[in-house]
């Protein structure tokens, strides 16, 4: 029974946002319905700019790269994170481990998003140096060079933030971990969709995040074993 209580107490604590709202509370949900929509970009996409590639270029240099910050695919928006600011109870959390690959000096996913408490796994597959380095301002910050044999490199995630990620070794490397408050969380790719499921019937808000074009919420209903749409378009800003 204690020890039972002392999971309880972790993933509470897990589960506390910065903003010091009150925890979430993970659980069965039945009937829950889902939460689905498009993000969309609002206007005339500018062409991604290609990075330069000056160091390493052997590794680097074999696939062009272009700047990650604002993809847009046929008005898509690429990379936007969608989440539930104001859930307080619903499905559980699962901290599965996740993957950020630095191939070919890039990080991929660009936006690797995930619910706190989870543990990423930093690859290395590049065969040279590379530094991974968190300018992260809730959780505390890593800086951790990664020589060529230091494959692999696990950072656990505890508090919600979007911490920014750039390497000290290649100036263009640039990418983002957004740790969630809750299991409610996707990331668009260039279909610009998302989809959040089991969440129990309610009205809630949703919200956009895009590192450059920041932030935009809707008010959603959720009904049983329903789909509610909610859909946003994002303007530079
Ligand atoms: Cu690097």
């Amino acid at each position: 029974m204690r020890r039972f209580g002392s999971i309880l107490l972790s993933a509470a604590l897990m589960a506390v946002p910065a903003s010091g709202m009150a925890a979430y509370q993970g659980g069965d949900v039945k009937d829950g319905g889902t939460i689905s929509g498009t993000v969309k970009f609002k206007g005339n996409a500018p062409a991604p700019k290609k990075l330069d590639v000056g160091k390493d270029k052997e590794v680097c240099d074999k696939t062009p790269k272009v700047d990650q910050s604002l993809i847009v695919s046929d008005g898509n928006l690429v990379n936007a994170v969608i989440t539930i600011t104001d859930i307080q109870k619903g499905k559980k959390i699962e901290t599965k481990k996740v993957t950020l690959d630095q191939k070919g000096c890039e990080y991929h996913p660009h936006v690797l998003a995930f619910p706190a408490g989870t543990t990423v796994e930093i690859l290395n597959p590049d065969g040279i140096l590379h530094n991974v380095h968190s300018y992260s301002k809730v959780n505390s910050p890593f800086n951790q060079a990664m020589p060529k044999f230091k494959k692999t490199l696990d950072v656990k995630i505890d508090k919600p933030e979007a911490i920014e990620l750039k390497c000290d070794v290649h100036g263009w490397m640039h990418g983002w971990l957004v740790s969630a408050p809750t299991p409610y969380v996707a990331v668009t790719d260039k279909s610009g969709t998302f989809k959040l499921t089991d969440v129990p019937a309610g009205s809630y808000t949703v919200e956009v995040w895009h590192e450059k074009l920041g932030k935009s919420t809707q008010k959603v209903t959720v009904k049983p074993k329903q789909e509610a749409k909610v859909n946003f378009e994002m303007a530079a800003k």
